[in-house]
């Protein structure tokens, strides 16, 4: 937990995650998917006792960490809203799922609308279809596209993407699960959301232009997220840096520099 480098309103960062108990997670290491119940309570507890401009950051794997990150911010902020940035829609319920793995499950437990299609889970909080939003998907099985569709949930693919760019497609989602911007966000950011050309080591890679739209369904059986044993070490380093790039960015760092709150300009003597 720490303070974010960035203002609250700046113009520069239009996710707004400088707002009050907001959380980021982020998919990280094959380490399997018990992982969400380790996530759990200290999200929680961590949201309990930070300050209120702070954002708290989890980074673990798979992406069925999110569980448990999910669950413990919504326990923490009833109202929080979920920004979800993923090449796959990861709401297959136990029976719509072709590959089994869990991480392309985690939402069917946490949308209340869709409770009546997976079994018992013993009281995990949830978020509703209409405070969720979806972005950079690419490779949506047909029960999720059900789903989404069925329960009008907010997504944008690349192709809105491309067209529109990251930055209106962010705007146009929050606007629409977060009408004036008063609600916490949590941000569940995939790796595999990113070009496999600065992110291949991870389990399902999938290129974001329409034509690799089918290319996963061979890889569907890898589990995942950053996944160093998956590819070279070049290409590892790659993957590392760009996991690297977006956390920084989380936290207010841009290309272009920070300006340093106190900075004067040296004058010559
Ligand atoms: N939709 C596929 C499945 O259910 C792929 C999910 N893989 C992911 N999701 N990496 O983010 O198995
Ligand atoms: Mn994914
Ligand atoms: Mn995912
Ligand atoms: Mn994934």
């Amino acid at each position: 937990v720490r303070e974010p480098l960035y203002k609250q309103g700046d113009h520069r960062f239009p996710t707004n995650l400088g707002q009050p108990n907001s959380g980021v997670q982020m998919g990280l290491e094959p380490s399997g998917e018990a992982a969400c119940l380790r996530a759990l309570s200290p999200l929680q507890v961590a949201l309990n006792h930070q300050g209120k401009e702070n954002i708290l950051f989890c980074i673990g794997g798979d992406h069925s960490v999110s569980l448990g990150t999910v669950h413990g911010h919504a326990q923490v902020n009833k109202d929080m809203v979920l920004l979800w940035i993923d090449a796959h829609a990861d709401c297959n319920t136990c029976l719509t799922s072709g590959s089994g793995n869990v991480h392309g499950m985690p939402l069917s437990f946490l949308i209340n609308e869709l409770q009546e299609f997976v079994p018992p889970d013993g009281g995990v909080r949830r978020a509703a279809a209409v405070d969720i939003a979806f972005i950079g998907l690419r490779d949506i099985d047909p029960g999720e596209r059900y789903l989404l569709e069925k329960f009008g949930v907010t997504y944008y693919g690349m192709q809105e993407v491309d067209h529109l760019g990251i930055q209106e497609v962010v705007r146009r989602s929050l606007q629409e699960v977060n009408p004036g911007f008063k609600r916490p966000i949590h941000l569940s950011f995939d790796i595999d959301s990113l070009d496999p050309g600065f992110a291949k080591c991870t389990g399902t890679p999938c290129r974001p232009d329409s034509r690799c739209a089918k290319d996963s369904t061979l890889r569907r059986r890898c589990t995942g997220q950053v996944n160093p044993d998956l590819g070279d070490p070049a290409q590892s380093e790659v993957t590392v840096n760009a996991a690297k790039e977006v956390i920084r960015a989380c936290f207010g760092w841009q290309r272009a520099g920070i300006v340093p709150s106190n900075y004067q300009i040296p004058m010559p003597a």
